[in-house]
């Protein structure tokens, strides 16, 4: 299997309910490896950027404003198949169809205020990790 990083947010709500610890429980318990990690308020310019991809969605103004509505978590998770490997862990994006024992169905709280951010494909991990993170801010574990 591969060796993977993928990108992951602990988004306002769940920093807010004071439960990064347990949903970093989650990625150690699954096998992945914290490789970068930090505490960040993002902007409006920060935010818009990163989810450019919804920008015509209807949910786009509610997004960004959830999201700078306080501080985040930024990190890199390395191991196995990581990007599929933290969306299982996740669960689905409204966390009233989220599976039992995933991250949204145990800390999130409606659609918009769902916890974490994980990318979703290969793709798109290299490009949010090097939207938050430069080379030197990773330590590779593998
Ligand atoms: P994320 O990007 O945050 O990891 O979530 P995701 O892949 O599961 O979902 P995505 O389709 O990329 O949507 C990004 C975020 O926008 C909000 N959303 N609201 N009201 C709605 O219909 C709706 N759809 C998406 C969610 O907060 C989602 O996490
Ligand atoms: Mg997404």
């Amino acid at each position: 299997m591969a060796i993977e990083r993928t990108f992951s947010i602990v988004k306002p709500d769940a920093v807010a309910k004071n439960v990064i610890g347990k949903i970093y429980s989650r990625f150690e318990e699954a096998g992945l490896k914290i490789v970068a990690s930090k505490m960040l308020h993002l902007s409006q310019e920060k935010a818009e950027g990163f989810y450019a991809e919804h920008k015509e969605r209807p949910f786009f103004a509610d997004l960004v404003a959830f999201m700078t509505s306080g501080p985040v978590m930024v990190q890199v998770l390395e191991g196995e198949n990581a990007v599929l490997a933290n969306r299982d862990l996740m669960g689905a994006t409204n966390p009233k169809e989220a599976a039992e024992g995933t991250i949204r169905r145990d800390f999130a709280d409606s659609i918009d205020a769902n916890a974490v951010h994980g990318s979703d494909a290969l793709a798109s991990a290299e490009r949010e990790i090097a939207y938050f993170f430069s080379d030197d801010e990773i330590c590779p574990r593998s």
